[in-house]
C-alpha cells in the first residue's frame, strides 16, 4: 500500500511539473558527431530538431575551408552509403550549414539508416570530407 501510494504521489508531481512519461517521450533532438573521412581534418557535429515545419539540421564543422562542400542526407550510414542524396542541406560554408528539411520527420529519419555527408566540394563529390550517422545515441 505504501509503495502503491508513493507511485501515485509520484506520478501527480510529474504531471503538475510536466514530465512526460519516459515511455511515451517522442525525441525532439538529437546531436550526432560528425567524423572526418579521407584525412580532411573536418569534425564536428549536426544537431537534428523537430520543427513544425520540418526538420531543422545545423552542421558544425571544424577544420572546414571558406569554399562550399555539398552537404546532403543520405540513405546508408558512414561507410556504407547510398551515393544519391535522399534530402540536400544547404552546402556547408565556413564549417556551417542550417536547413530545414521538410518532407520528413526526425521520427522517420531516425528509424530508417541515415547519414549526412559533407563532400569536398561541388566539382569534386567523390570525396567525402565528414560523416556522421543520424542515431538517437552516438555512435
Ligand atoms: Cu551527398
Amino acid at each position: 500500500m505504501r509503495i502503491l501510494r508513493l507511485t501515485l504521489s509520484l506520478a501527480a508531481l510529474a504531471a503538475l511539473i510536466g514530465v512526460a512519461a519516459p515511455a511515451s517521450a517522442a525525441i525532439n533532438s538529437v546531436t550526432i558527431p560528425m567524423k572526418a573521412l579521407n584525412h580532411s581534418g573536418e569534425t564536428g557535429t549536426a544537431t537534428l530538431t523537430q520543427m513544425g515545419s520540418g526538420v531543422l539540421v545545423v552542421v558544425k564543422l571544424k577544420g572546414a575551408p571558406k569554399t562550399a562542400q555539398p552537404t546532403h542526407i543520405h540513405i546508408g550510414t558512414c561507410g556504407h552509403i547510398n551515393a544519391a542524396p535522399e534530402f540536400p542541406l544547404v552546402s556547408t560554408v565556413n564549417g556551417k550549414s542550417t536547413t530545414t528539411v521538410s518532407g520528413v520527420t526526425l521520427a522517420q529519419l531516425l528509424k530508417s539508416p541515415y547519414a549526412i555527408n559533407v563532400h569536398k566540394s561541388a566539382s569534386d563529390l567523390g570525396t567525402y570530407v565528414a560523416c556522421g550517422n543520424i542515431t538517437a545515441s552516438s555512435k
